[in-house]
């Protein structure tokens, strides 16, 4: 079923469970070619969340990190977004009311029990007009969303295997994180949280 939590952001419930193995499939496709990583932050700790992508990926700079179309040690573009992806963003974001979506960078995050994500902002698209649309797999967790200051109260939202959540509008730029994930075990996925997002980064 479909929830509203916010202008713009919008929880289909269970929207992708009957495509977790199909999914699992695609994303173990791409982390073989771009495997699991742990990056930096800014204040040099070290992520417990473990990254992969496809279509627009990430690259470091003097900057910190920034989208790139290819892998500057390879020199090889990223992997392209499997269709299974394209397709389902496209039909949530419309089931959504955004309209076709055609994103061009997917990140994945892998949640180990005890990860987290701290409150952030996404920010480094260059359109902020395109909404993000995020599907959890595997272990349930609980998102905390914002507003448009970091002191502003959040909101706790239970995120399970199979939904969906599309971010845009007056959502876009709110800060939102992931509580650290409990010890567990998910029959198809194992003792992780897997959380695809699909983004037009360009
Ligand atoms: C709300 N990922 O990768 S997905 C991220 O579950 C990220 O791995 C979390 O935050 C995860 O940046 C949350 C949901 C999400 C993604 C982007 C958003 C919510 C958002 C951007 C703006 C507002
Ligand atoms: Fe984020």
């Amino acid at each position: 079923w479909r929830e509203d939590i916010a202008p713009g952001a919008v929880v289909l419930h269970g929207f992708v469970r009957e495509h977790g193995p199909e999914l699992l499939a695609a994303i173990n496709r791409v982390v073989a070619q771009v495997p699991w990583r742990h990056f930096t932050t800014p204040g040099g700790f070290t992520m417990s969340v473990a990254m992969s992508w496809c279509g627009n990926g990430w690259s470091s700079s003097r900057q910190g990190y920034r989208y790139s179309t290819h892998d500057s040690v390879s020199g090889k573009c990223w992997p392209a977004i499997p269709a299974i992806l394209m397709a389902l963003a496209d039909e949530a974001a419309q089931q959504a009311g955004f309209g076709h979506y055609v994103p061009d960078s997917c990140l994945i995050n892998r949640y180990d029990p005890g990860s987290k994500l701290s409150l952030h902002q996404d920010k480094d698209e260059h359109d902020f007009s395109a909404p993000i649309v995020s599907v959890s797999l595997g272990l349930p967790a609980v998102f905390q969303f914002g507003g448009l200051q970091r002191s502003d109260k959040t909101q706790r939202i239970p995120l399970v295997h199979g939904d969906v959540v599309v971010w845009g509008g007056p959502s876009r730029l709110c800060f939102h994180g992931i509580m650290p994930v409990k010890e567990g075990y998910h029959s198809l996925v194992g003792p992780h949280r897997i959380n695809i997002t699909l983004r037009k980064a360009f």
